[in-house]
């Protein structure tokens, strides 16, 4: 597009409600349990009570024989058919020389069963309720084993897999080990932790569901899945799982209520209702029920560490040498290997010049449900462990959080880490500084003489994270040992009549892509954007796709659809040309006209795009009609947007009662699009942050394996009253490497904050000697970590 500055087109940094909120908030959103189609039966499927257990035998009978019932199916049928087990799409390498171990994922358990929730057997009846009831009467006769949910038992324990005898998947590590080991040996201070990340549960508003069709008349399937990349959802199914052409499978997300990563992978329940669609010859629905989804829904998290930070004597960073024990569950989810790995260990030079780095992961399989991307995947646990190490070493080296930080940001760019990143741009001190202004820290010395007053303890925390979004670029995923690189396509179809529909493979099931990308097409063309409709999710209608995650959809989605723009004004220029008889190279294109350099000689977008559907003396041997074009784009770079997060929090030293009295987030996101929106990214994500650093937690019973917070009983999620009102402010660097200039921001707000809440909980707690909690930081957890601290 020439020298046009994007960040100035219209509606660029518009806050334009969402257009697709009026379809949400009437009720008229199409979910898909909302989806009734002819002839649909109903599945549920049997679970396993057991965390890790032999199967000797599966009694069907009584249940085929029960009322509604249509079909029972169990592992076997699935394997007699030639299914194969699930695939981990995403594989890396690992780093010791030895194979990573890739067990089989079957869909329906054959001759074992590896976590409490996973699949027995379907059963399809014409109602749930019959499902349900037909359920209970199969007949699983079990031998149970010995099973292990701690990464730090998982050696010790019973193998899960043949394979993995000691339970061990890979290990994977990058840096210069020696070099970091050297830097040590002459560092004048060395700071040390040992942490766990807390292992949370998804929880989307709306659960996991799909449906499975068959058209025996074309021999096609219709899954129609609440899933966030049905492209690659049809490609894993068709050529890794189901050995079916890929054209003979149409994939169909609708409204999706959240998914914040869950619903990115392939899970056997899509599979088991595709399959069974065909073998029973009528549509096949299932819908997960909330205390379902805890057991079945891909985790997150779930990492212990331990690392280590040497500092010259005055607190600037040498070296980092971090090891880390990653909890995979009973099997390998979709991306799982890269969490750990490649969206992990290459963030931890964070924002600092830190020269040495070294971390290795160890990951491990233990008799829980599979770990893979949630909100962040990696990057927060990468966040957490730097910015607690950070804070400690301020107190430890008697700095403040915010010095010891600015003695070590990088302030050069581009930059080039120690652990393969290249940075593109940033400003570090400046969302520093007006951190620090819309934070008032300058005020929280009289704001803490308040809350002692009352017998309150009040603490402020720092977090200067930065991450990698926009992912993956196939050059640097490649590199790293990833399978695939993930690219983005974007079909922009001009109709006669001027407006225009885009075909994109981003998924929006939350971020109002359908208004922000109709903002940037509109913002292109120089039309109004409700001129534009975006249509996602079904792998009929877009040509491909790569989905959404990783905070992409803008940076990558958005950069694709630019490329078509770029193909439909060059191609609009020709026709403008054309009719203002002037030749290609004079025509200048700008606020929705089409104007002949040096002259006032003009015309108007629509009317070339009528021209190009209605041709009337128009040069068919050079220009074919129509404007319809489509681009692939693959980043060359991730966006790195990055931030300082100030928490201040009040502790009740009686209770543990921890309160979030303030939080103030500055981002640096880039050009933004939709102010309004990207706001509400931060705060969504910002919630959840909160979550995992105060409430959430999946926890398994180390003696029994049995999930024993499977419901919202047990499992807190934060509530308005858990988070104060934000103070939000943004700093632009734009981003270099793609046309829009936008970095992602759909995950910071969870990557950013945990650590600036419990570095808040220590510095609250400092005076009381607690130099240490794990997340969540629980009222019992912090009383507890005052009492033990008084002995
Ligand atoms: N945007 C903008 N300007 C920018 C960056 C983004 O206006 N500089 C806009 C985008 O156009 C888009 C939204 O902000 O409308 C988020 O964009 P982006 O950062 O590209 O993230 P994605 O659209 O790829 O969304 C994915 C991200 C992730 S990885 C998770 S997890 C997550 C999240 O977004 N899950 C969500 N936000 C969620 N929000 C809701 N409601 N539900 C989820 O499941």
């Amino acid at each position: 597009m020439g020298a046009i500055d994007f960040a100035k087109l219209p509606h660029i940094g518009e806050p334009l409600r969402r257009k697709e909120d009026y379809r949400f908030l009437t009720g008229a959103g199409q979910y898909t349990d909302d989806i009734q189609l002819a002839n649909m039966q109903h599945a549920v499927f049997v679970r396993s009570p057991h965390p890790h257990a032999n199967i000797r035998s599966i009694n069907k009978a009584a249940a085929l024989a029960a009322p509604g019932v249509v079909g029972v199916f169990d592992g076997q049928d699935v394997a007699n058919d030639k299914i194969a087990g699930l695939p981990c799409g995403w594989l890396i390498t690992s780093t010791d020389g030895q194979p990573m171990k890739e067990p089989p994922h079957p869909v329906l358990a054959q001759g074992k069963v590896r976590y409490v929730g996973d699949h027995v057997a379907i059963v399809i009846a014409d109602t749930v309720e019959h499902a349900k009831n037909a359920a209970e009467l199969v007949e699983v006769d079990y031998e149970p084993l010995a099973a292990v949910v701690d990464v730090r038992d998982a050696a010790k324990g019973t193998a899960l897999h043949d394979i993995a005898p000691d339970n061990h998947c890979y290990k994977w590590a990058i840096g210069d080990k020696a070099a970091v080991d050297a830097t040590f040996a002459g560092a004048a201070h060395v700071t040390k932790i040992d942490l766990v990340n807390n292992r949370l549960a998804p929880n989307p508003i709306e659960p996991r569901a799909c449906i499975g069709n068959y058209n025996r008349a074309n021999d096609e399937y219709t899954l129609y899945v609440a899933n966030q990349n049905p492209h690659v959802e049809r490609l894993l199914m068709t050529a890794f799982v189901m050995g079916l052409p890929e054209h003979k499978v149409r994939v169909i997300a609708p409204d999706v209520g959240g998914g914040f990563g869950a619903k990115i992978f392939l899970y056997a329940e899509d599979v088991a209702v595709t399959w069974a669609a065909k073998k029973l010859n009528c549509a096949v629905k299932w819908t997960c029920e909330r205390s379902e989804a805890f057991l079945c829904d891909a985790h997150g998290r779930d990492h212990v560490t331990h690392a280590e930070l040497a500092m010259d004597k005055d607190g600037k960073f040498l070296g980092f040498r971090v090891h880390t024990d990653a909890n995979l569950g009973a099997y390998l989810s979709t991306f799982s290997t890269a969490v750990p790995t490649i969206l992990y260990a290459t963030l931890l030079a964070g924002q600092y010049t830190t020269p040495q780095i070294y971390v290795e992961v160890d990951a491990w399989f233990t008799n829980t449900s599979p770990v893979d991307a949630y909100r962040g995947a990696g990057r927060p646990e990468a966040t957490y462990l730097l910015e607690r190490i950070v804070s400690r070493a301020a107190w430890e080296m008697n700095l403040s959080q915010d010095e010891i930080r600015r003695r070590n940001f990088i302030t050069q760019f581009p930059y080039q880490t120690p652990v393969a990143l290249q940075y593109d741009t940033g400003d570090f001190n400046a969302c520093m500084d007006k951190a620090n202004e819309l934070a008032d820290v300058a005020g929280f010395a009289k704001r803490r003489a308040a809350s002692e007053a009352k017998g309150l303890r009040r603490g402020i925390g720092y977090s200067s994270y930065i991450e990698a979004c926009g992912l993956a670029p196939s050059n640097i995923a490649g590199a790293l040992g990833a399978r695939a690189g993930l690219f983005e396509c974007g079909e922009v179809r001009v109709h006669p009549t001027g407006s225009v529909t885009v075909f994109t493979g981003s998924h929006s099931h939350g971020q109002g892509h359908e208004t922000t990308f109709a903002q940037v097409v509109a913002s292109r063309l120089g039309i109004d954007p409700s001129q534009v409709d975006i249509v996602h999710g079904d792998t009929g209608r877009v040509p491909f796709g790569m989905g959404t995650y990783g905070s992409r959809s803008i940076s990558v989605g958005g950069a694709a659809i630019m490329r078509a723009l770029d193909k439909i004004e060059a191609k609009a220029k020709k026709i403008a040309a054309h009719l203002l008889e002037a030749s290609d190279a004079d025509i200048d294109f700008a606020n929705g006209e089409f104007t002949v350099k040096g002259t006032d000689k003009k015309i108007a977008f629509g009317q070339v795009a009528l021209t190009a559907y209605v041709p009337h003396n128009y040069p068919l041997d050079k220009l074919e009609p129509g404007l319809n074009e489509t681009a692939f784009y693959d980043p060359t770079n991730f966006t790195f947007p990055g931030g300082t997060y100030i928490a201040e929090v009040e502790v009740n030293p009686e209770t543990g009662e921890t309160r979030v009295d303030r939080f103030t987030a500055v981002d640096d996101f880039g050009t933004i699009i939709n102010p309004m929106i990207v706001e509400g990214q931060v705060h969504g994500g910002l919630v959840q942050g909160i979550g995992q650093a105060l409430l959430e937690h999946c926890v398994y019973d180390r003696e029994t394996g049995q999930l024993v917070t499977g419901s919202f009983m047990d499992y807190a999620m934060p509530r308005a009253d858990d988070v104060p009102s934000f103070t939000l402010g943004h700093v632009c660097t734009p981003c270099t490497t793609n046309p829009l200039g936008t970095k992602g921001c759909g995950e910071a707000g969870a990557i950013g904050s945990p650590p600036a809440v419990i570095n808040a909980v220590l510095d609250a707690l400092a005076p009381l000697g607690v130099k240490d909690i794990d997340m969540p930081a629980s009222p019992s957890r912090v009383w507890q970590a005052i009492q033990s601290a008084k002995k």
